[in-house]
């Protein structure tokens, strides 16, 4: 019924002059949230003041196995940013409920039910004890999917352009935006380790990143020697690879110089760049040949 009803920018305004929701906490607890919220992508776009009225807005949630956080279809209530625990994400396919994928203490969900009024798109289900912080529908709205106009505007053109996004369709490419986080990194900052799990992709929006691999036997080097084997700048992506092959990440990478990055958690990505894939893997198959002309083998890796 929600959404039939004309928009009405003055019922709008009146909510807007109501005093946001507070959920008093405990230093403990202030500490505790901080600290969960600290990579939520949706969040990075906030300045300082949103960010501290959604933190009051926040409340604790204690989950126990087994319990149905979220089920498909439901209208949404909450959206929940993962303190500990994993929880399962399930998608009824051809009738039958399958697990495609889950979040390991860390991560958010229940986002898009609320951003987009439709009804909740997968079942989120704990395999253990946990703690979630949950933000209402309303409070949700006012301080998050109101700035995601704002966001547009922002990263709209740049997104426009960037190579890989560019077989998507226009409101593809928004839906990006709109659950998209900005990161900076200062010079010789590292933004993802080799060998560690990978759980986001990333796009350059300025600056610049080098790619280092640890090389086992570079000619008359010691062991475990960095080598600098690619760069990315504007509108270049990087950290699919981890995503694509459910590998740990095959390479190093470091800012040179100030760089701002797009970040794209791993469900966004399965669920809105699934047709860049290929794209992804053709351009995957050419590292093997760039490495045998950097290298003369691929053998030469430590795995
Ligand atoms: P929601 O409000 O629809 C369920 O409630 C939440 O599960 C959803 O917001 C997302 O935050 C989260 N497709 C849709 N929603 C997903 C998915 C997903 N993964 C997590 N959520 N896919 C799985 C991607 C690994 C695509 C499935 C086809
Ligand atoms: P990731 O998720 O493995 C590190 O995290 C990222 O560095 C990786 O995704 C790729 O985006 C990037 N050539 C170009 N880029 C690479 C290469 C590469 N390896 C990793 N990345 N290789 C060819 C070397 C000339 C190495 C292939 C193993």
């Amino acid at each position: 019924a929600v959404c039939a009803e004309p928009y009405n920018p003055d019922e709008d305004e009146e909510e807007d002059n109501k005093p946001l929701v507070v959920h008093p906490k405990s230093n403990e607890q202030r500490c505790r949230l901080q600290d969960a919220c600290r990579d939520t992508l949706l969040f990075k776009t906030l300045d300082q003041e949103q960010f501290s009225e959604v933190l009051d807005g926040m409340f604790e949630v204690l989950v126990r196995p087994q319990e149905h956080i979220i089920n498909q279809g439901d209208d949404g209530d909450n959206f929940y940013v993962i303190e500990r625990g994993v929880y399962d994400i399930l998608v009824l396919i051809d009738g039958v409920n399958k697990c495609v994928g889950k979040y390991d203490n860390k991560g958010s969900f229940g986002e898009l039910a609320l951003m987009y009024n439709t009804p909740r798109a997968a079942t989120i289900v704990a395999t253990q004890e946990g703690a979630l912080w949950g933000l209402d529908r309303a409070t949700f709205h006012r301080l998050i999917v109101k700035n995601n106009a704002k966001k547009r505007k922002m990263y709209e053109a740049f997104i426009d352009c960037v190579p890989l996004l560019k077989s998507l369709e226009l409101t593809e490419r928004m839906k990006i935006v709109d659950v998209v986080g900005m990161k900076a990194f200062k010079d010789g900052e590292g933004i993802i380790t080799q060998g560690d799990a990978a759980d986001c992709f990333y796009i350059v929006e300025s600056g610049e990143v080098k790619i280092m691999i640890i090389s086992k036997t570079k000619a008359g080097q010691q062991d475990n020697v960095q080598v600098e084997i690619a760069r990315c700048s504007r509108g270049q992506y990087f950290g699919e690879l981890a995503l694509v092959t459910n590998k740990p990440r095959a390479a190093s990478v470091y800012a040179v110089g100030d760089t701002k990055c797009l970040v794209i958690d791993i469900q966004a990505f399965e669920r809105l760049l699934g047709s860049c894939k290929e794209i992804m893997k053709r351009n995957i198959s050419q590292y093997e040949d760039q490495l045998v002309a950097l290298f003369g083998s691929s053998v030469d890796l430590k795995h």
